[in-house]
């Protein structure tokens, strides 16, 4: 639960790092299933191509990372609980949403903290990924997806359709490993919510606010937030922040990050899919089934094939001027 003080950092300085909100469990759960997921995959392309080193007897992850090294393939859509954006989403795209992910979701101290910030009334905003930031110095050449690498400055209003430019939207961050500046924690600008929404540009990683619009900012310097698992950050939509790369020679930098928003309210990607996480007004509104959450993204994939508009997901149109 957040303090008065807690809160009150979250509102003047647009962020607030809690320790010891999630218990061990929930995370070692988590870590279980991606490692299931990961053996799963280094077997299935051993199968495919005998000559692989499978790394029989190491861990899932140095195997991960061992296997996007001699495949120069990224695997992070087999462990994201999202889909790609933009895209009608064909039937064998993989999309992990095992109970370990539902359970964390809805925790309860997590949502005692979200509601403090956001209100009573919470819904699981669909913006939401599991990150396995592979080592730079393994990372296959010119890959610049940012769910194995660095993410640019941003803001996360900046990636939800304007539609939601009003609601209430939070970003819960959580490491599952060992944030440090050595493996890319996140960086943030302190105040910087009470920025309006800036311009970003395309780029390869995404969305991103130009390198000399940051330095003309002013305002107080960047602040790297290192965190240990079990710990959560908040922030305002509108913070600014980044993440740096991960330069350990053999550790993936495991995260996830959540919205909630309140209840009703836009959530800036329509055609994915919200649930109630907690009502206190309706209890019986809450989503407490994980196959039911697995089922609400498959009705999404349904409905990607169907036909998506690009203006569904992007708020920017092509680059202008000022992303030159
Ligand atoms: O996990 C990261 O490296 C970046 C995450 C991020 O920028 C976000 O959740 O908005």
């Amino acid at each position: 639960m957040l303090t008065d003080a807690q809160l009150g950092q979250f509102q003047d300085e647009g962020y607030v790092v809690l320790s010891d909100v999630i218990p061990e469990a929930i995370i070692s759960d988590i870590l279980q299933e991606l490692g299931e997921i990961a053996v799963s995959l280094v077997e299935r392309e051993k199968e495919r191509k005998p000559t692989l080193d499978a790394m029989a007897g190491r861990d899932p992850f140095a195997r991960l990372i061992g296997l996007s090294g001699q495949t120069g393939k990224i695997y992070s859509q087999y462990f994201d609980m999202s889909f790609p954006t933009g895209v009608a989403v064909a039937d064998d795209v993989p999309i992990n949403t095992g109970p370990s992910l539902f359970a964390f979701l809805t925790h309860t101290a997590l949502l005692d903290c979200v509601e403090r910030i956001i209100g009573p009334e919470i819904s699981s905003n669909p913006v939401q990924h599991v990150r396995l930031k592979l080592p730079e110095g393994t990372l296959p050449e010119n890959v610049t997806n940012s769910l194995v690498g660095t993410v640019p400055w941003h803001q996360d209003n900046g990636v939800t359709t304007a539609d939601a430019d009003e609601a209430n939207i939070l970003t819960v961050w959580a490491p599952l490993t060992p944030a440090t500046i050595e493996s890319g924690c996140l960086e943030v600008i302190p105040r910087s919510h009470r920025q309006d929404l800036l311009r970003h540009c395309s780029c390869p990683e995404g969305y991103a606010i130009p390198k000399r619009v940051i330095s003309s900012l002013g305002g107080s310097p960047a602040t790297p937030l290192e965190m240990q698992p079990g710990s959560v950050l908040f922030m305002h939509k509108r913070t600014i922040h980044s993440s740096f790369p991960n330069q350990t020679a053999d550790q993936l930098r495991i995260s996830l990050d959540l919205r909630y928003n309140p209840i009703g309210q836009a959530t800036g990607r329509s055609l994915f899919p919200d649930f109630v996480a907690r009502s206190r007004r309706d209890p019986e509104l809450e989503l407490r089934d994980p196959a039911r959450w697995s089922e609400l993204w498959q009705t999404a994939r349904r409905r990607l094939q169907a036909g998506v508009d690009p203006s569904d997901f992007f708020r920017w149109g092509a680059n202008d001027e000022m992303c030159a």
